[in-house]
């Protein structure tokens, strides 16, 4: 009989290749060099951390899923699910800095962009020398972005961009911004723009103050007329499905990146039962407690395994994308119930910056939300199974 890693209950790692499992050890080892050791602060202070971009960058961890050629690994979904999940083993701000750069930025530009764009753009974003933030949502539009009120006039042989985007992870420090807008050239459709720092008329204010996801940098950007050459238009897309096409990728990406969270706190509160002791024995020795460790295994087992299909799947180019709110929604919801729960294991420690799982807790309130929020997937999900959209 084979033994039982509660570990590995499916044993995932057997489903792996070999340069997936490559990868995702290399990230697992830059995880713990370089992002845990700074974690506690960088929470703490809400710092800003630009000078991660080239270090994840030279650790192969933006754009895996870009050919070579523009300077990514040509790495397979499942690769890049498997380094969300080691990155966001340590936090969640960390994971979103990387899957911004690698789904919501280097994504439309490989996809929708010009040969220019792509050899000007993703070699930089792929190196981490240049950063770059998505910005889709606006101060009236969240849910509903078809309702946003960015607006690109046409200005001569460009456009003149204006309009107010807000919540965009990455924008303080951005290089380049990927900027969703209704276009007057295209009949009001909805098109892809990439701007560059310092353009006029463009800046990006920092949204301080967050409790939640405080290692990532968020801001606004804020858009006044500024001017743009035909050359920034992404021409190969129209349309929300332009977007959407780039939250596929991260979404499915955080399915992955969450059920790391939820192992840190799994392990976290396993760890903590065998050591403390109450009423002269382990709190593990408890029935109520191995029940919470068991629920806590079988979900990220479960989460895992459906990840895994989903990014076969995605692979193969055979996925919908009604299996990704799947796994965003449940993997999600299932990690910030087991962050919960491993707080609560943890006693009086488990408030605690020490011990970490209540900054997973918190965090994944926002994971929860951004990427289209829990009950909005429970809504495309309600549209798939009646043919009725109730949004
Ligand atoms: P709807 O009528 O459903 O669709 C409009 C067009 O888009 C197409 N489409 C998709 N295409 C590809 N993939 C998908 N998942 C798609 N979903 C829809 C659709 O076929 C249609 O195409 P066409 O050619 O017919 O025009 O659109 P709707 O306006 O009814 O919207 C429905 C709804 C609510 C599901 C959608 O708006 C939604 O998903 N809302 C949530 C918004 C959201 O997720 N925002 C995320 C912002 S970015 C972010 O949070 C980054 S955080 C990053 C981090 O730090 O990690
Ligand atoms: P709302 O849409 O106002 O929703 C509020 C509540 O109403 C939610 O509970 C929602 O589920 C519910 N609700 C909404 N519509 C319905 C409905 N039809 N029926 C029933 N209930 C409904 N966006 C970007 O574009 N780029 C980024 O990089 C980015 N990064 C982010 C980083 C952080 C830290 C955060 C917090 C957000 C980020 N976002 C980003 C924005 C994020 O995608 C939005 O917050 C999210 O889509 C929800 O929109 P909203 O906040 O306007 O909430």
């Amino acid at each position: 009989m084979t033994p039982f890693d509660w570990e590995d209950p499916f044993g995932l790692d057997a489903q792996l290749t070999e340069d997936e499992r490559m990868i995702r050890d290399a990230a697992r080892a830059f995880a713990r060099s370089e992002l845990q050791p700074r974690v506690i602060e960088a929470f703490a202070n809400e710092a800003d951390a630009p000078e991660l971009f080239p270090l994840m960058g030279r650790a192969g961890l933006l754009g895996a899923t870009v050919p070579e050629e523009y300077g990514g690994a040509g790495a397979s979904y499942v690769a890049y699910g498997l380094i969300a999940r080691e990155i966001e083993r340590v936090d969640s701000g960390y994971r979103s800095m990387a899957s911004v750069q690698s789904s919501l930025v280097m994504y439309p530009i490989l996809a929708y962009g010009s040969e220019e764009q792509k050899r000007k753009y993703l070699p930089g974003l792929a190196s981490g020398e240049l950063i770059g933030c998505f910005g889709l949502t606006e101060p009236d539009a969240g849910s509903d972005p078809g309702a946003m009120r960015t607006y690109a006039r046409k200005d001569g042989d460009g456009y003149s961009l204006s309009g107010a985007k807000t919540w965009i992870s990455n924008a303080p420090f951005a290089d380049v911004f990927v900027v969703w807008a209704k276009s007057e050239a295209h009949g009001g459709a909805i098109r892809g723009f990439v701007l560059d720092k310092g353009m006029a008329g463009l800046s990006a204010p920092k949204i301080e103050n967050k409790l939640s996801l405080r290692a990532s940098t968020t801001g606004m950007i804020l858009m006044d007329e500024v001017k743009l050459g035909v050359d920034a238009l992404l021409p190969e897309v129209s349309g929300l499905k332009g977007p959407f096409g780039c939250l596929n990728r991260a979404r499915y990406g955080i399915s992955w990146g969450a059920m790391g969270a939820a192992e840190f706190c799994f392990h976290a509160a396993r760890q903590y039962g065998l050591d403390r002791q109450q009423f002269g024995v382990p709190l593990a020795s408890k029935q109520l407690y191995q029940l919470k460790l068991a629920d806590m295994m079988t979900e990220i087992a479960l989460g895992l395994q459906a990840s895994l299909r989903v990014g076969r799947l995605m692979d193969d180019h055979a996925f919908a994308p009604e299996m990704i709110s799947i796994v965003k929604r449940n993997n999600v919801g299932k990690a910030l119930d087991i962050a919960r729960k491993a707080r609560d294991m943890h006693g009086g420690n488990g408030i605690s910056g020490e011990y970490q799982v209540i900054r997973h807790m918190v965090n994944l309130e926002t994971v929860n939300t951004y990427e289209g929020t829990h009950d909005v997937h429970a809504l495309i999900l309600g549209r798939a199974l009646t043919g009725i959209p109730a949004f």
